[in-house]
């Protein structure tokens, strides 16, 4: 099964988060109440047939989406809806038949997997032909906008996403920085209707299946009462959210420096398109702006790269040597045969980064246009991240063919790329020297601008989503409670004015994807969790923030125990199999950065903080 960062109207597929227990949001007397007529022996019946039916068809319906995201045409989006429509029929099919179940004293599998049956999907669709063809073709069309998105300046030159990121990131005059972030932000309003349209299809389909709607849905994967969820998701942020004002506090004032405090006044969000990042998602790009004077790691990994003439396929097998130097098998060849790199010159693809498993066996893809930078080089180990996952968990039945949940998968390949620390770039021979203690301040700051600064975004592009399932939200406040979110928890603001005419939602990749966000930002908390606890493992004795879990072969066994659990138990289950705690905890994030929160509070001493 795929588990990418594109459309996943098939979701993916079985990733199912079931709990043992019904959601609490789920009206089981809503279901066919002809219990006397079927028995245990019936469900797990039933539910070995709809795990053959769906492993051919999550394979068929893979096939037609990679063609898809590799080759965007009028032919292949309608193959893949057709594809997609096919198997969202089925499954709405089944995950209705699957509450026929309700309420019979079932044994754990049969239970759990007939729970993630029904939350299979991430955008239901109604049981009605015409409604769930509709809904497909919205959501291929949906991708292909965004993927074939240009911006096209008056001299009829376009500018792909990849060229305007490139500026972002480098830029530092504030004109041309604005011009590329409206640029972009030209691609989604004509998403708009489509979006609307469908909301409305997709919560038809979640009511049918007895949630409130899509959003509740999507918050009932977790292994815990929906609401129970929402409240860990608050205690997760009110844990990180001081450092996290601390560093945007120092980083509006360095800003204001460089840009003047007019451009950027001192009591008010920052610009968004000054953070180095099209979404403001991640700052690491400016760390030449705000980093410290005399604690100055000097290097740079996009540096280090090039100097060491690193390509695309240089980058990938590199990144694969790490996690073969922690016990796993290389990656097949097919991997290398298959996979897509670099960008094509004469094709629309969806460039996009996300990672695919076609077969539920061992034909594991990578579909990214490459570029030689440091922050790629990252990407690149979370990709592959998600690679080893799936082939871990290939022997579980296609039920749990999934993370435990879904921040699991996204933290993976990042929890390795935290090992990709100075004394290891030395190790593969990247770096000469690695620098001593006293520049751990600007190392931190660097991570911090990456990790640090996404977690509340991480976290409001699904509090905007759920706002807009439940109706709190409606189409004519789209634009405007986007930016109220991007506001209140990352304190930033649109650079220009926004009107309803204007979709920002739709230029991220995963509202137009339909691939839920939360996960990042659970995958932000866990990957600091899971890097402490290998260190530990790995007998390391230096601070974690140097820790590298490189040629680890103990950690790398511990980490695959996990891995291979697929979904099959409760993700409390297997997160205390390998940190021996059930709970995600971001004291491991705040303990990483311990030391920078001091240097940052020296520097906002006399500052005015907040917005
Ligand atoms: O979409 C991704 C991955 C693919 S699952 C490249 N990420 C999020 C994003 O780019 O917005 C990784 C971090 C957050
Ligand atoms: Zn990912």
């Amino acid at each position: 099964m795929k588990l990418t960062a594109t459309a996943l109207v098939v979701g993916a597929c079985l990733s199912l988060t079931a709990c043992k227990e019904t959601p609490n949001n789920v009206d089981n007397n809503a279901a066919v109440n002809s219990q006397s007529a079927v028995t245990p022996a019936d469900a797990k019946k039933f539910i070995d047939g709809a795990e053959a039916q769906l492993l051919e068809l999550i394979i068929e319906v893979s096939r037609a989406d990679w063609v898809n995201a590799n080759f965007i045409t009028e032919d292949t989006s309608k193959i893949s809806a057709v594809a997609n429509e096919k198997y969202t029929n089925i499954i709405v099919k089944l995950a209705n038949e699957a509450a026929r179940y309700n309420g019979l004293d079932l044994d754990y599998d049969t239970a759990r997997k007939l729970e993630k049956l029904k939350l299979a999907l991430t955008l239901p669709a109604p049981q009605d032909a015409a409604k769930t063809a509709e809904l497909s073709t919205i959501v291929s069309d949906l991708g292909g906008m965004y993927g074939k998105g240009k911006y096209c300046k008056a001299d009829g030159k376009c500018l792909s996403l990849g060229d305007m990121s490139s500026t972002l990131s480098t830029s530092r005059d504030y004109d041309e920085l604005l011009d590329v972030w409206q640029g972009w932000r030209t691609v989604s309003p004509q998403m708009k209707p489509l979006y609307q349209r469908q909301v409305e299809l997709t919560n038809e389909g979640s009511t049918a299946l007895g949630y409130a709607d899509t959003g509740a849905m999507w918050r009932s994967k977790y292994d815990m009462p929906a609401d129970d969820f929402t409240t860990e998701l608050d205690r997760l942020w009110g844990q990180v959210k001081p450092l996290y004002n601390s560093l945007q506090c120092h980083v509006r004032a360095r800003l204001g420096d460089k840009y003047g405090t007019d451009k950027v006044p001192q009591d008010r969000p920052i610009p968004a398109h000054l953070l180095g990042n099209m979404w403001a998602q991640s700052w690491g790009n400016i760390y030449d702006l705000v980093g410290p004077e005399n604690a100055d790691p000097g290097y740079d990994v996009t540096e280090l790269l090039k100097e060491h003439k690193y390509d695309e396929l240089t980058m990938v097998r590199g990144a694969e040597k790490f996690f073969t130097s922690l016990g796993f098998e290389p990656l097949p060849e097919t991997f290398y045969e298959r996979s897509l790199f670099t960008k094509p010159k004469d094709r629309e693809v969806q460039c996009h980064a996300s990672a695919w498993d076609l077969d539920t066996q061992d034909d594991l893809r990578i579909k990214m246009c490459i570029q030689r930078t440091g922050e790629e080089f990252s990407v690149i180990h979370h990709e592959l991240g998600h690679n080893f996952y799936q082939r871990a968990y290939k022997g579980q039945p296609v039920s749990y063919q999934e993370s435990a949940n879904d921040g699991f998968h996204e933290a993976i390949g990042d929890t390795i790329a935290l090992s990709v620390t100075p004394g290891y770039l030395k190790e593969i021979g990247l770096l000469d020297k690695v620098p001593d203690e006293s520049k751990d301040i600007g190392l931190l700051l660097r991570m911090a601008l990456d990790k640090v600064a996404f977690i509340p975004f991480g976290l409001l592009v699904d509090q905007w989503r759920w706002q807009v399932f439940s109706g709190e939200v409606k189409p004519e406040d789209y634009n405007k409670a986007w930016w109220e979110l991007r506001t209140k928890y990352q304190g930033i603001e649109a650079p220009l004015t926004r009107t309803e005419a204007n979709f920002d939602p739709g230029a991220k990749y995963h509202v137009p994807g339909n691939t839920p966000y939360t996960r990042y930002f659970l995958a932000h908390i866990l990957q600091f969790q899971f890097h402490r606890e290998l260190c530990k493992i790995a007998g390391n004795e230096e601070p974690v923030h140097r820790c590298s879990i490189y040629n680890s072969k103990k950690a790398g066994k511990a980490l695959n125990e996990m891995l291979e659990m697929g979904s099959s138990r409760p993700w409390q289950e297997a997160l205390a199999a390998l940190t021996g705690s059930n709970k995600m905890d971001a004291t491991a994030i705040l303990d990483y950065f311990a030391p920078l929160q001091t240097w940052l509070d020296k520097q906002n001493e006399g500052r005015s903080c907040g917005w």
